[in-house]
């Protein structure tokens, strides 16, 4: 027994450094796969899974293209409503678009054909002709989705519940549609981010902002129904502009995707100067910024409610930033202030935009960086 012992000892003496460097050389190549896989799961578990209703648009076609080419998202649909062009123009835009960028596997579906109570107001005199500053792409090698836009974003909210963000950068009505239909998606929706709204003034006239004032009973559905929207507006917008500067950074590299959006800025950037501005409000595209990184913005919680009557007044949004509002009681021949009620947040505005970090996030996405 002691012999035996002897003879063993020495060989498990050897043995163990080589056992060791073997489980050793394992443990490090598990360890490895392991931290892979984590991390190859994690990447894909925190890309943001973006539903993308658009009225393309110019400055849509550069959101979209920010959208497609960042890895933070993942865009699961892209639903068509007409606001800068017609129905079928942006239906067209759009496939040309992902075709444009390879990307046929993502669905894109027509929407509502026209506002809910009012004529469409269609923007060619901003977003050129085409809707897509003049620029003619090739035809569109993807086919469209044959479901109706609302429908499609009902279908793929309850296919992966709490994960979807909702992305509108138009008129709201194929939004406020699918709400209507299924308000049971509100508390399954993950984000509503929309580009839209403006608690300083307007773009279309003094107080109205185009795309709610393009469907205001859209907008207001939208508002109240009960999630909290992020509202990436023209206090943010404006104060985005994309200049010669990000310009010249951008004709730097070339490809398909790249040349068509340095056509487009530039087309933009052109127009602006013949309104004195040095550059083009980046707004679609910062919405698509804010859902790629929420830190570019501050955005206070407000209760917004979207002016459906007034006769100077109609689409504005309108926010209440102190947070309560009198309680006046009718007391004989006249009304009383009795207190003041709180009222409950459902948007978060965006006030603040760190421009010059979301522009050069714009151009190297764009460059494919
Ligand atoms: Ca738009």
């Amino acid at each position: 027994m002691k012999f035996r012992r002897q003879t063993i000892l020495p060989l498990q003496r050897s043995a163990r450094p080589q056992s060791s460097l073997t489980h050793f050389v394992a443990l490090l190549a598990f360890a490895l796969i392991v931290q892979a896989t984590l991390f190859g799961t994690s990447a894909a578990a925190a890309a943001k899974k973006i539903i993308f209703d658009t009225d393309p648009g110019s400055d849509d076609a550069m959101a979209l293209m920010l959208a497609l080419n960042s890895p933070e998202l993942d865009v699961r649909a892209i639903t068509v409503v007409p606001g800068n062009v017609t129905a079928s123009q942006g239906l067209e835009n759009a496939l040309k678009m992902v075709s444009l960028a390879q990307r046929c596997d993502i669905p894109v579906a027509a929407g509502a054909q026209h506002p809910l109570f009012q004529k469409l107001i269609t923007a060619e005199f901003w977003h050129g002709k085409n809707g897509l500053a003049n620029v003619e792409l090739p035809a569109s090698k993807c086919e469209v989705d044959a479901r109706f836009g609302p429908d499609l974003i009902i279908q793929l909210i309850h296919a992966s519940p709490h994960e979807i963000t909702l992305v509108p950068v138009g008129p709201l009505t194929n939004i406020a549609l699918a709400v209507l239909k299924d308000p049971s998606i509100v508390p399954l929706v993950k984000d509503v981010i929309i580009m839209g709204g403006s608690i300083k003034g307007g773009n279309v006239n003094a107080s109205a902002e185009a795309n709610i004032y393009n469907d205001p009973e859209a907008a207001q559905i939208v508002f109240q129904a009960g999630w909290t929207v992020t509202m990436v507006g023209l206090d943010v917008g404006d104060k985005t502009l994309l200049t010669h500067q990000y310009l010249d950074e951008l004709g730097k590299m070339h490809g398909p995707v790249n040349d068509f959006i340095h056509s487009v800025a530039a087309y933009l950037i052109d127009l602006s100067a013949q309104f004195n501005s040095p550059g083009t409000p980046m707004y679609d595209p910062l919405a698509v910024g804010v859902a790629i990184d929420a830190t570019l913005v501050k955005a206070p919680e407000m209760h917004v409610d979207v002016e459906t009557r007034g006769e100077f007044t109609r689409g504005e949004t309108v926010a209440n930033r102190q947070g309560y509002v009198e309680r006046n009681v009718l007391r004989g021949d006249r009304y009383v202030i009795e207190g003041a009620d709180k009222v409950v947040p459902n948007a978060k505005v965006c006030t603040e935009v760190d421009a010059a970090r979301f522009l050069k996030l714009f151009v190297s996405r764009i460059q494919g960086k």
